[in-house]
Parts: C-alpha cells; sequence; structure tokens
C-alpha cells in the first residue's frame, strides 16, 4: 500500500499528537531507503495503548506485544537476526510504568534498537490514569485533587542507564521529529526519543506551542547530558546524548548472525564436547 499506510480504519481523536508521530515516521522511512535501509528489514514492535494503534497503520512487519513488552519483544526479534532494524513504540505507561525493567535493560545492553516514547502524559487508552511522567497537581478522572506524585525525567533516566542515543522531540514539529527519528534509527546502539504529544481529551496543543525551546548544543559528555536534562525546561527538545559503546549481540555473537551462520546438530555436538573436556 502508498504511503506506509494500511487499510486499517484510524480511530486516533481528531488533533492526537499521534497522527504527527505517524506523519514523521512515514516520512523518516524513504529517506533511510534512500541511505540503504530496506524497507524489509525494517521490524516494528508495540505494546498497548493508543500509541500502540500506530501498529496497526503502518505497513510494516512487526510484533503487536503485551502492555510493557514491547522493547523485550524488540530486544527478542534483534538478537534472532541482528540484520533487522528494530524500531519499539511505546506509551509513558506501558514503557515508564509496566514495562520499565524492560527498558532499562534494553538500555543497559545497549541493544541495538529504537524506542519511540509516545509521552502524553497519561494513560490514554485507558481514560486518563496518572503516568510516571504526569506532571504534579494534573488533575484527571484519577487523580480529581490534582496528582501529588513527582514525574520522571525520562532523558536523564535513560542516559544513566547506559542509552547511547537519547532525544527529545515534539509531535507539532514534523521537520524536527522527522529529522531525529532519522538519526535515532542510524544509530548503532539503543536510541532513545521522548515525543511530546497532546492526547485530546487530557491536554490542548497551546500547552506546548509556545513553550517549545531547541537544545542550542549538544552537551560534549554524559555527566553535562545529564546535568543539562535536570536543568532543562520539560519542553527542551533536541539531542541530549549521543555515543558510540559496543552493542548487544556484538558482545555476544561478534559478527556472526544465528539465522545465517547456523551449523548442523552434529558439529554443534562436537563444539560442546571439546569445550566439556578442556
Ligand atoms: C498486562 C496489562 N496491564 C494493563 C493493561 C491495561 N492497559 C492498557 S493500555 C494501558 C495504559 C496505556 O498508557 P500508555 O502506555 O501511556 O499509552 P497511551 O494510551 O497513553 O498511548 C493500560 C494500563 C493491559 N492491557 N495489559
Ligand atoms: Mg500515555
Amino acid at each position: 500500500m502508498e504511503n506506509l499506510k494500511t487499510n486499517a480504519e484510524i480511530t486516533w481523536c481528531p488533533g492526537c499528537g499521534n497522527f504527527g508521530i505517524f506523519t514523521a515516521l512515514r516520512n523518516a522511512i524513504p529517506k533511510l531507503e534512500a541511505k540503504g535501509i530496506n524497507r524489509e528489514d525494517i521490524v516494528i514492535t508495540a505494546g498497548i495503548g493508543c500509541h500502540a494503534k500506530i501498529f496497526d497503520y503502518l505497513n510494516l512487519s512487526g510484533l503487536y506485544g503485551l502492555h510493557g513488552r514491547n522493547s523485550s519483544n524488540a530486544e527478542g526479534i534483534k538478537i534472532s537476526n541482528p540484520d533487522l532494524k528494530v524500531i519499539t513504540f511505546s506509551g509513558d505507561g506501558n514503557g515508564l510504568g509496566e514495562g520499565l525493567a524492560h527498558t532499562i535493560f534494553a538500555a543497559k545492553r545497549n541493544q541495538d534498537i529504537t524506542m519511540i516514547l509516545h509521552n502524553n502524559g497519561v494513560y490514554a487508552l485507558t481514560t486518563g490514569q496518572f503516568s510516571p511522567l504526569t506532571n504534579q497537581g494534573w488533575k484527571g478522572p484519577s487523580t480529581p485533587r490534582g496528582s501529588f506524585e513527582m514525574p520522571f525525567n525520562a532523558i536523564s533516566l535513560m542516559i544513566e542507564v547506559g542509552a547511547t542515543f537519547v532525544a527529545r522531540s515534539y509531535a507539532g514539529d514534523i521537520k524536527h521529529l522527522t529529522e531525529i527519528l532519522i538519526k535515532a534509527i542510524e544509530h548503532e546502539g539503543f536510541s532513545f526519543i521522548e515525543v511530546l504529544q497532546p492526547a485530546m481529551p487530557y491536554h490542548k496543543w497551546e500547552e506546548y506551542k509556545d513553550k517549545i525551546e531547541y537544545l542550542s548544543d549538544e552537551p560534549k559528555s554524559k555527566e553535562e547530558a545529564i546535568k543539562i536534562a535536570h536543568n532543562a525546561h520539560r519542553f527542551t527538545i533536541g539531542i541530549f546524548h549521543q555515543k558510540i559503546r559496543e552493542v548487544y549481540h556484538k558482545s555476544l555473537y561478534g559478527e556472526l548472525n544465528p539465522v545465517k551462520s547456523n551449523i548442523s546438530r552434529k558439529i554443534r555436538l562436537e563444539k560442546i564436547n571439546e569445550i566439556l573436556k578442556s
């Protein structure tokens, strides 16, 4: 189908920030193809939530998994066949609530996958519970007197636990988001992009529009990046951290690919015997 769309009916609310992420991704894929990444080698995973519906709307192969398990499914696909480019979609509830340990370990291992975090500051699909990124004082159906918990800082958390590309972008700036997505997907290692995106019943575009600021310079070190992420406005967008570090599948297999370099049972047993004897 044209434009990477499927014929699934789109059920996001009119004006939802997810449309911006969908458009930016459909812009980014042909640009990545022009750089030599085959569409057939791109695999997507998603958890559960409004954000995860993108899985149905994108004409790409993948695995629609359980709530919070998007990054562990992505890790499994990547280590099964390291030639694949794996992109995983997560909500703020999905990847930083129920799936937080999976997200942290994928970053710690520097798995070569890209995680797009749709940050609407709420559990949107389940109609408005507060999430790990909800601001203090935000009033919603489950917090009518205002949420009193402190939100996470997703950017400094991901830098701290080992992500090697960490950025923030905004669903209302398609150009910025497209560029960041291309860089993140090209990056070898765990890339994390927090995308600010209003969910219509709970937020308004006006809350974001005039507050967006662009990071002037990319921080020089991990320590500086964490400091800037702490001190930055929560609407500051740009690349906070980039680093080269060996990716998990290369530590595990070197240049081998288990799908392509499989060996017979006989040779495998001989090799095991050699190890046992030594
Ligand atoms: C194992 C499991 N736990 C909880 C749920 C219920 N559930 C579905 S979506 C969701 C929250 C979604 O919030 P978020 O990940 O932020 O996605 P959004 O809808 O905001 O895009 C929850 C708690 C579920 N489907 N499965
Ligand atoms: Mg959410």
